[in-house]
């Protein structure tokens, strides 16, 4: 969690391989190769959610070209430069989409923190429209804070409040504003923590809800029924352990993601422009055909489904769904 957010941990996944193709002392194309593979695994392992990471690695990786170790370092160093590029380019264009949903006079309220999301409320800014926010807290790790700073920079009017309050203040916002991890080929929008039940608030006020995220967080293995893995993370961000012994015997869990369905989204916000949630999957199909590689694993252990599990069913894990 020193790296968060999806598009920062894809840019420094990318950094990362840059870093090992910079600093590898392997004489032989084949070894540099295998260190290069190596370094991915290593980085593929560390968050399970955020499919930029993943998207990243598969970026460079696959433009890793040459018939010598100075060429493939090469290739590596310009394809990572070429993505943290692009990636800065698609937030501000992201942003110039967002904020056009946006009227002079409007209140977003946000979710967790999200530079996507905050690239909307800065464009809308700098266009010169007043915008005020109400930023929830986000537990148990409240980025909301980190939200409320960035929003307070842009000259934004805050105003912060915890998660349960969110319902009581729907019927003042006239939009709900979060980020995304990943998006599934059904449009699901898998997002921090009670993301779901907050789109849930927002449809029952009749408040529109839009996800912003740039294409790298498109999760091209739903496209083939595979689901995406929440991340659970460790009981004592929920309650420390003295206060959980004094409880007694209890049973903590904390899933850092959800997934709110289609249904309650109006709007995924791209830099390619907006799309209605089901139609995200015509989108998908153009970035990444029907299949995708997994260039960080060793050729021989590729196989044809990239060495993956499969369930096959198809749909997003039942512990997960609403
Ligand atoms: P950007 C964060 O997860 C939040 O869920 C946020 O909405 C999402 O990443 C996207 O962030 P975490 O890494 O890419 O804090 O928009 O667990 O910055």
């Amino acid at each position: 969690m020193e790296i968060r957010g999806a598009a920062t941990i894809a840019a420094a996944a990318a950094g990362a391989l840059r870093s090992q193709a910079v600093e590898s002392t392997a004489s032989e194309p084949a070894v540099f190769e295998s260190t290069m593979r190596a370094a991915g695994r290593r980085l593929h392992q560390t968050r399970p959610t955020a499919v930029s990471l993943p998207n990243a690695l598969r970026f460079v990786l696959q433009r890793m070209d040459g018939e010598t170790v100075g060429a493939l370092r090469a290739s590596i160093i310009s394809a990572a430069d070429e993505f943290v590029d692009r990636l800065e380019r698609a937030q501000s264009d992201l942003g110039r989409v967002g904020a056009n949903r946006l009227r002079d006079g409007d209140c977003v309220m946000t979710h967790c923190h999200s530079t996507d999301a905050l690239a909307c409320i800065e464009a809308a800014v700098k266009s010169g429209k007043e915008i005020s926010a109400v930023v929830k807290e986000t537990r148990p790790r409240n980025q909301g804070h980190i939200t409320a700073r960035e929003l307070r920079e842009l000259g934004v009017e805050v105003t912060l409040i915890v998660d349960s309050a969110a319902r009581r203040y729907m019927r003042q916002v006239d939009h709900v504003l979060v980020g995304a991890d990943s998006i599934a080929a059904d449009g699901s929008v898998i997002n921090k923590i009670g993301t779901s039940g907050l789109a849930v608030n927002a449809r029952d006020r009749g408040v529109p809800i839009m996800a912003a995220a740039q294409t790298i967080k498109l999760h091209p293995d739903t496209l083939t029924g595979h689901t995406v893995e929440i991340e659970m993370r460790d009981e004592r961000e929920v309650i420390d352990p003295e206060s959980r012994n004094s409880i007694g015997d209890i049973a903590v869990k904390n899933p850092a993601f959800d997934v709110t369905p289609p249904r309650y989204v109006d709007a995924i916000i791209t830099e390619r422009g907006q799309f209605p949630p089901e139609s995200i999957v015509t989108l998908m199909r153009e970035l990444f055909g029907e299949s995708v590689g997994e260039p960080w694993e060793e050729p021989a252990d590729r196989g044809v489904d990239g060495g993956r599990d499969a369930d096959g069913n198809g749909a997003i894990d039942e512990e997960t769904d609403l």
